[in-house]
């Protein structure tokens, strides 16, 4: 068999040694700036920024229901949902956002219960309870109980509730039982996953409470202090938390108040309306 060789171009490459060195400058340099990339990079994973969050308004709210919130969210983009609770006062209502000080469609719980988290899934209200195990599904429009719903999982405490749907629209709810864990669950309420969540160093969360699902963040709040953890639930770490104890100088109550149990969304201006029990603000802030 014989081969063909194909003819060496004529063409000589048009490198002068000056060129030749200026190349290797800029090869260097890319070298260096791609180690320095790399290094801040993985920094950037490892270090929180606790004040990376900004306070745009303070609103003063109303008094007359229950000031034990628990649970909080948008309905849409004037109404807040609530839930307020402790045995023998605990409630759900609707916050008018033109109207804050006038608070809507309130329904009072059974003395047997504890009002806990509150989210909207599929266009109905779900209420949850502290240790009775129980979610009131509710009418979006009244919050009416449309159906009682069992949670048949081995949880001493129900706290907070948020959801999302993965890329195959698959419903994921999420609770938190007041560990430092993240349960999964399908939408029968049956538990698919429990997420542990840390610090990058290791340290433990506490008791995670109220929460928030947001663009694949879930935002939480805990017992120890007022602050707001981002946790990606993928690696179940605590991606940045934000440190809102100044707040706490505003609260009638300082020991009780030192949770933010209450944590909503608002997609039209991507911020967050937070507030906490016996806090006698919302705070609209965003964060980034
Ligand atoms: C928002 O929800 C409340 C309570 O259901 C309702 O009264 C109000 O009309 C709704 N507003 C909009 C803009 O949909
Ligand atoms: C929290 O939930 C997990 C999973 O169901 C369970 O193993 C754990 O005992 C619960 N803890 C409390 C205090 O409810
Ligand atoms: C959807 O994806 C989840 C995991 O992301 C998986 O557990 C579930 O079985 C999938 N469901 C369907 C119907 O494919
Ligand atoms: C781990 O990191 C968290 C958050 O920065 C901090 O509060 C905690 O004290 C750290 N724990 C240890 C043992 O350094
Ligand atoms: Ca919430």
């Amino acid at each position: 068999m014989r081969y063909k060789f194909l003819k060496p171009s004529n063409r000589v490459i048009p490198f002068n040694s000056h060129q030749i060195q200026q190349l290797s400058i800029i090869s260097l340099l890319a070298i260096f700036v791609s180690i320095a990339f790399l290094i801040t990079s993985q920094n950037k994973k490892l270090v929180y920024n606790p004040n990376d969050y900004i306070i745009l308004r303070k609103l003063e709210r109303n008094f007359e229901s229950s000031r034990h919130t628990q649970g909080l969210h948008f309905i849409n983009s004037t109404h807040l949902v609530e839930s307020c609770g402790q045995y023998q006062n605990s409630e759900i209502h609707y916050i008018n956002l033109n109207q804050l000080t006038t608070i809507s469609q309130r329904v009072i719980l059974d003395d047997l219960y504890q009002g806990q988290g509150v989210d909207v899934i599929d266009g109905q209200v779900y209420q949850l309870t502290w240790k009775e195990r129980m979610i009131f599904l509710r009418d979006v429009e009244t919050l009416e109980v449309l159906e009682n719903r069992k949670l048949n999982i081995d949880v001493q405490e129900s706290l907070g509730i948020s959801h999302s749907y993965k890329e195959n629209n698959t419903l994921e709810i999420y609770i938190t039982n007041g560990t430092d864990k993240v349960l999964i669950l399908d939408s029968e309420l049956v538990l698919k996953q429990i997420i542990q969540v840390r610090f990058y160093n290791g340290s433990s969360v506490g008791r995670l409470s109220e929460i928030e699902y947001v663009n694949g963040i879930l935002y939480a709040s805990t017992n120890l202090n007022p602050i707001i953890l981002a946790i990606d639930l993928t690696e179940g770490y605590v991606k940045n938390y934000y440190d809102f104890s100044q707040l706490i100088d505003f609260s009638f109550d300082k020991d009780l108040s030192n949770c933010i149990c209450g944590i909503a969304y608002k997609p039209e201006q991507d911020i967050f309306w937070i507030t906490g029990k016996d806090w006698p603000f919302f705070w609209e802030v965003e964060l980034n």
